[in-house]
């Protein structure tokens, strides 16, 4: 596989815990390009369609709601909606495969130590940062999040000492 892209976003329980230049340094000593990022705070219309596949979840109310978006701080009982977003695109070989591994498993009680949610999590509704699970699915949540001039393309200086 050549290089591809993945959506990454830091959801607010990771904004708020100041958990944004930790989870950008895995992937960029891993070796990845950063080719957006933004900080939003995404609208419950925007959520439900960035959540669409997962609308008959029982989880599913809780993960978009907004009620508290607009607090100045972080209150407890929602997700997504419930403050900034650090929302972000990686570039590179296998970026959503690879992008998945980082994030480690759904719920952190399942999440391997040395991944960022078995690192930083206990809880699967605080489980602080998102990533797509298919590069199908990155190309809607990247077109959702981002307009086409927010998508950057560049050559990283190190790139041939990343890839042979
Ligand atoms: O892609 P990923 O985030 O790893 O999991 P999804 O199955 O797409 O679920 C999205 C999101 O929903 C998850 O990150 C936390 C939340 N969630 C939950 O609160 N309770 C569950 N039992 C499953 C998922
Ligand atoms: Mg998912």
């Amino acid at each position: 596989m050549t290089s591809e892209q993945t959506f990454i976003a830091i959801k607010p329980d990771g904004v708020q815990r100041g958990l944004v230049g930790e989870i950008i340094s895995r992937f960029e000593k891993r070796g990845y390009k950063l080719a957006a990022i933004k900080l939003v705070t995404p609208s419950k219309e925007h959520l439900e369609k960035h959540y669409a596949d997962l609308s008959d979840k029982p989880f599913f109310k809780g993960l978009i709601t907004c009620a508290y978006y607009t607090l100045p701080t972080y209150t407890m009982g929602n997700d997504m909606g419930s403050g900034p977003v650090c929302a972000m695109v990686w570039e590179g070989r296998e970026a959503v495969k690879v992008g998945r591994q980082l994030l480690g498993a759904t719920n952190p009680q399942q999440s391997s130590p040395g991944t960022i949610r078995g690192d930083f999590a206990i809880d699967v509704g605080r489980n602080v940062c998102h990533g797509s699970d298919a590069v199908e699915s990155a190309k809607k949540e990247i077109d959702l999040w981002f307009k086409k001039e927010e998508i950057n393309s560049w050559k990283q200086a190190g790139h041939d000492w990343v890839y042979e």
